[in-house]
């Protein structure tokens, strides 16, 4: 798979427990890539737009109850739908700084009590981000930031959980970040990182798939 000559765009992703600031930093990047004449889209999951993302949102916002199992598929089928669009967009030179993935959605089924394994498997065949950057809090010091909303999962106990289930899927290609440091200097180590896997894309790096 991939052309390893093919200069492309890099799939980017920021993860990371609930107010550890991914939104914010991920805004900011793509600011930075425009400013410096990189064509770049800011993408994020869910993707509450599509017919599969409103049945998402409903759920998170406890409008409907769904079997942990049916949810956790319908995370994953809102990725596919954007999968070919996503491929199209990294080969034509476009970079995607996308707020939360795959790993999102492994951690948070599995803090549930899912089998990991069962989780991935939908994932299998994705597209594979170039880097996983990882903001990285405490549970205890995300909270403080205040700002959790009624949304299905942001509850301490279960942040702790989700955690957890990060560090277990945590791998030599993630760059964690200390989330705890005032937003301008978790932005300036972010750019760096992100600059650096960007001009990897452009020499032409191979496109891989998860979970290889
Ligand atoms: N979910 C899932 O179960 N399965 C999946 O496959 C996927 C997701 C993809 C919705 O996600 C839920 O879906 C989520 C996971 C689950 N569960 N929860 N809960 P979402 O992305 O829509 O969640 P969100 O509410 O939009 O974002 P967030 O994660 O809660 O926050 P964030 O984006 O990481 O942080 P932020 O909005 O940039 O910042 C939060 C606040 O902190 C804000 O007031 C900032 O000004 C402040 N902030 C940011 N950085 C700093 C620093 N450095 N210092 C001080 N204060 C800061
Ligand atoms: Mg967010």
């Amino acid at each position: 798979e991939g052309n390893s000559k093919e200069s492309r765009g890099a799939l980017v992703v920021l993860e990371g427990l609930d107010r550890s600031g991914k939104s914010s930093q991920c805004s900011r990047l793509v600011s930075l890539l425009e400013r410096r004449g990189i064509s770049a889209e800011l993408w994020r999951f869910p993707d509450r737009t599509t017919s599969v993302g409103q049945m998402i949102s409903s759920y998170l916002t406890n409008t409907s109850e769904l079997d942990d199992h049916t949810i956790h598929l319908l995370f994953s089928a809102n990725r596919w739908e954007k999968r070919s669009l996503m491929e199209t967009k990294l080969k034509t030179g476009t970079t995607l700084i996308v707020d939360r993935y795959s790993y999102s959605g492994v951690a948070f089924s599995s803090a549930k009590g899912l089998d990991m394994e069962w989780c991935k498997a939908p994932e299998i065949g994705l597209l594979a981000p170039d880097l996983v950057a990882y903001l990285d809090i405490s549970p205890e010091k995300a909270a403080e930031r205040g700002g959790y909303g009624g949304e299905r999962y942001e509850k301490l106990e279960f942040q702790k959980k989700v955690a957890d289930c990060y560090e277990v899927l945590r791998d030599v290609t993630w760059k964690a970040v200390d989330a705890c440091q005032p937003i301008e200097d978790v932005e300036k180590q972010l750019q760096e990182i992100v600059l650096d896997c960007v001009t990897e894309c452009q020499k032409g790096r191979p496109l891989f798939s998860l979970w290889s």
